[in-house]
């Protein structure tokens, strides 16, 4: 058996991700390394590339590993798009991997997409190593020195401000190997055994579909959680379909079982392939269309658009991207959400209000398909792709799914977020010391008015009262 680490290769358009996929992996599926013909044609990754090297087992892991009947250690590579406009590619393969590869080209430095990826690694994995590549590049060696030190600077300066681990820098070239083994040294020093939750329910995030003549259709893709075995009934959800599991590979061996982390093809009974192209396989009914959920929002700081109630965002989760309107509230308490309490609206999330407990109900335009505490990742996807400013505004994990379609009549109301709202009104005259009679506080037809009694007011010239009593037909106070 092996421990299967998912690696995403992440980085800007060009910076050799899909060269370094290439170099680092001895054993490739089908659809790595750019074979897709659209992909050939424009030259760059279209597309989730997926390919795997097998190494010993290291030795900080050896004892532990061999313990719960690990022999060898499997990286698989994870090769994302990195052009701008392929973005919800590139969050729908981070939220598949253990550990990431942010390849920069040495000669460009730190570019746009650059750093989307860091935030966007940020929010998925806290694992990094990153990669100077194309040093063959910068064969003056006074240059080569000079440029890396500068860049693992900058690196430094920006990674001292963000939530990853110590992040070894290694300085490469993909397309002539030199500094190979030193990549892999380290990504064996780095390696670790990931929490896998085996007991949770069973899903799996397919991300290439296609039928075998005379035997079924197999899904492949990455196991979010749970096991599953051959013989088990699983269910597309996207279809509601339940189909049996007839048999298993990874990277072309069969297997019986398969659990959280190991990317494997599976092969169901029968049902037409282009209904699913990408997508969830789950145990049945673990997953469910959501139309609407609470969010607990983490704002990105590198976004510097503003965050309003009532605006759109691209919301994805898992392989999916859809519009969804957002409005914001607050409250205290421990940060958990709890529908009977009471919450205050908010206009819109600045950034000093960042460090606050914000919540966000998520109205999706399209429901999707998705699960209790699922992360999602808001962002805005419309605005200009050569723009360098970070699209990417923030992420949470669904506190509070709604399932249904009817939501705005049975959910919705009981919802408590209120607005602090002020009335304003003139004193008419001074009764005596304590006396003074104001109006404009109130419409003529407002026929709350007695509600107001009892409640506080206070002066332009500081001082402050209570409402005694409200009288008239015009509503004075
Ligand atoms: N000189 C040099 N060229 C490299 C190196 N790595 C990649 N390249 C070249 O850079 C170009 C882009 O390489 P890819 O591997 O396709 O880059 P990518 O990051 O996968 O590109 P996208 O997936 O489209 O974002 C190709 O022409 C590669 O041959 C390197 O180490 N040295
Ligand atoms: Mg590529």
């Amino acid at each position: 058996m092996y421990l299967n680490l998912n690696i995403g290769i992440l980085g800007h358009v060009d910076s050799g991700k899909t060269t370094l996929a290439r170099t680092l992996s001895a054993i490739a599926s089908t659809a790595a390394f750019d074979k897709n013909p659209q992909s050939q044609e424009r030259g760059i990754t279209l597309d989730l590339g997926f390919s795997a090297l097998q190494v010993d087992l290291p030795d900080h892991l050896r004892d532990q590993c061999t313990a719960q009947g690990y022999e060898k250690l499997q990286y698989t590579f994870v090769d994302c798009p990195g052009h701008a406009s392929l973005i919800r590619t590139i969050i729908g393969g981070a939220q598949i991997i253990d550990m990431m590869l942010l390849v920069i080209d040495s000669e460009k430095g730190i570019q746009p997409q650059t750093a989307e990826c860091l935030i966007i690694g940020e929010l998925t994995c806290r694992k990094m190593i990153v990669v100077l590549n194309k040093l063959d590049t910068l064969r003056d060696p006074a240059v080569q020195k000079k440029s890396l030190d500068r860049l693992r600077k900058g690196i430094g300066g920006v990674l001292s401000k963000m939530a990853f681990d110590e992040s070894p820098i290694v300085a490469i070239s993909a397309l002539t190997g030199e500094n190979i083994s030193l990549l892999v040294d380290t990504m064996n020093t780095k390696s670790f055994i990931p929490e896998r939750n085996v007991r949770l329910p069973f899903m799996f995030a397919v991300d290439h579909c296609f039928a075998i003549k005379g035997q079924g259709t197999v899904c492949t893709g990455t196991v979010l959680q749970g096991t599953v075995h051959v013989g088990d009934e699983v269910e597309i959800p996207k279809m509601k379909l339940q189909r049996k599991v007839k048999s298993m590979q990874m990277f072309r061996k069969s297997y019986q079982t398969i659990r959280q982390g190991d990317r494997a093809g599976i092969c169901i009974t029968q049902f037409d392939p282009k209904l699913l192209e990408r997508g969830i396989v789950c145990a049945p009914n673990h997953v469910q269309h959501v139309y609407a959920a609470i969010v607990r929002l983490c704002s990105v700081k590198y976004y510097k658009r503003p965050i309003k109630s009532k605006a759109k965002f691209h919301i994805t989760c898992g392989y999916e991207t859809v519009l969804a309107a957002v409005l914001l509230f607050t409250g205290d308490g421990d940060g958990s959400f709890s529908l009977p309490q009471q919450y205050e609206y908010l206009e819109e999330l600045f950034s000093d209000d960042r460090g606050q407990c914000v919540f966000a109900l998520i109205e999706f335009e399209t429901p999707i398909l998705a699960f209790q505490d699922a992360l999602i990742i808001g962002s805005k996807l419309d605005t200009d792709v050569h723009a360098a400013d970070c699209r990417i505004a923030f992420s949470g994990r669904l506190a509070h799914i709604v399932r249904d379609g009817k939501y705005t009549d049975t959910f919705l109301p009981e919802l408590q977020i209120y607005k602090h709202k002020t009335k304003s009104g003139t004193i008419q005259r001074a009764v005596n010391d304590q006396e003074l009679i104001a109006v404009g506080l109130f419409k003529k037809s407002a026929n709350n008015r007695q509600t107001f009694v009892g409640l506080q007011v206070s002066l332009s010239s500081g001082e402050r009262g209570i409402i005694e009593d409200t009288f008239g037909a015009s509503g004075k106070v």
